[in-house]
């Protein structure tokens, strides 16, 4: 009798749990579009998805919860805003997303091949996201061991003419993001200018040649770090080399909205911050463009294409970085469009990064192209105090026993040294939930044991 009592308290007890996780979900986002991934270090995103005809995946509602801290917002969408494939010959210009969309049967049907390890998302009924979760490579090496850079990706396929483009959003466990995109299918344009400077005959492809092209990637990032959604800021980061050979940090941060080129020759970098504490202090994003190797300018035709970096006040209408008013005549073209002289003071700014990816065709590149990446990184700044996850406890659980008792009397002991003690995760604003896993495993643990008194 008094089993049955407190089978039924329990049921009460996990339908109460489950609904306030179902909660959770439900606050954000329908629970079928809902992303939840959580880390060995504590860490953990989660977001909303949606396909759309155009772009495709939009990530929404984006979050990250930092070690020892709480749900945090951090962009309040993410989308690609447009694929850019300007041809050598500049006899064609495409733009993927307004001309054709990447979204409904240009989405790839995937299989659990395409997506080892990880686990297929629906596209109106279609498997077409997979969401895997990595253990990746060496985040970093302390003189005991290694700890794994754990991400969580979700890619998609969309397939457009001979193309097939892998569009993934990876976000790392220290709060990194790298957006990428991989150049696959096959070759697109031929000419029959058999020796033409604008292009190259390949093997077994006689009388005409494969033509060089540009594919521009346009990535479209809502920033809202924390609670306000109006106080995030754009700032520049350069470094100055002088004739003594010493570089100089110079930072300038954005009032107006602006547009800016990648220069390597001064390391330049931009930061996205929040609040109101100086930028070297405050929580946020640097933005690295880590491959720039080719780039794209035809300043005659397409200004827009000058440049690599953007900053907007936020507007529903300006969504696609070219042929934007294809869709919302109301609102600019283009990116340098835009960009009007508009406050980004105390306002919802939305940050626009170009990459660009010269493909000269290579024998190799048919029948089938090798997946060709390019991307850039969001890489976490202050948002913790020191290495993530890297506390005393967790070096506990990076280092081997043995190694801790050889460790207790030198300086990389955590109690002797005070980087590795509790490095405070720095919160940029609050949106927690409590932790719901602990309770529900010990009532399921409860119950399981109570059905096996009652089979006994
Ligand atoms: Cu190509």
């Amino acid at each position: 009798m008094l089993v049955s009592q407190i089978r039924i308290l329990l049921w009460f007890c996990l339908s109460t749990l489950l609904w306030m996780e179902n909660a959770r979900a439900n606050e954000l986002c329908a629970e079928e579009q809902y992303v939840l991934s959580e880390f060995d270090n504590g860490a953990a995103w989660e977001m909303c998805w949606t396909s759309r005809e155009r772009e495709n995946i939009v990530l929404s509602n984006v979050r990250y919860r930092p070690v020892n801290g709480e749900f945090t917002s951090v962009f309040s969408s993410l989308s690609l805003s447009q694929l850019h494939v300007a041809y050598d010959d500049n006899n064609i210009t495409y733009n993927d997303v307004t001309q054709f969309g990447l979204g409904t049967f240009h989405i790839g049907r995937l299989n659990e091949a395409d997506c080892p390890k990880g686990e297929l998302l629906d596209i109106n009924g279609n498997p077409g996201i997979c969401k895997v979760q990595s253990m990746g490579d060496e985040a970093y090496r302390t003189a005991n061991g290694a700890q794994y850079a754990e991400s969580v990706s979700l890619f998609s396929v969309s397939h457009v003419g001979s193309y097939a483009y892998l569009i993934t959003w990876q976000f790392f466990s220290d709060g990194s993001v790298q957006p990428s995109i991989g150049a696959a299918g096959a070759l697109q344009r031929a000419s029959e200018h058999v020796h033409s400077a604008h292009g190259r005959e390949l093997e077994g492809s006689p009388e005409k040649s494969w033509l060089s092209h540009t594919h521009n990637y346009y990535w479209r990032m809502d920033f809202d770090l924390g609670d306000n959604n109006n106080d995030d800021k754009l700032s520049e980061l350069n470094l100055i080399p002088d004739a003594l050979g010493r570089r100089a940090r110079q930072t300038q941060t954005f009032s107006i909205e602006a547009a800016r080129k990648i220069a390597p020759q001064q390391m330049r970098s931009w930061l996205v911050t929040s609040g109101n504490k100086p930028v070297e202090e405050a929580p946020g994003y640097s933005i690295e463009p880590s491959y720039y190797g080719h780039k794209l300018e035809r300043p005659d035709i397409e200004p827009f294409t000058k440049y690599d970096l953007f900053v907007t006040k936020h507007k529903d209408c300006e969504r696609y970085s070219s042929e934007n008013n294809k869709f919302y005549p109301e609102c600019g073209s283009d990116l340098l469009s835009f960009v009007n002289e508009e406050s980004v003071e105390n306002a919802d700014i939305v940050v626009w990064h170009r990459i660009s990816f010269h493909h000269v065709p290579r024998n190799e590149d048919q029948a089938n192209m090798h997946s060709h990446w390019d991307g850039f990184f969001m890489r976490a700044r202050n948002l913790s105090a020191a290495t993530p996850g890297h506390n005393g406890s967790q070096g506990d659980i990076i280092l081997a026993d043995s190694a801790v008792n050889d460790l207790a009397s030198t300086s990389l002991a955590p109690e002797n040294n005070p980087e590795l003690r509790n490095p405070p995760a720095i919160v940029v604003g609050r949106q927690g939930s409590a932790n719901l896993s602990w309770p529900l495993l010990l009532i399921f643990s409860i119950l399981l044991a109570l059905r096996t008194v009652r089979f006994e």
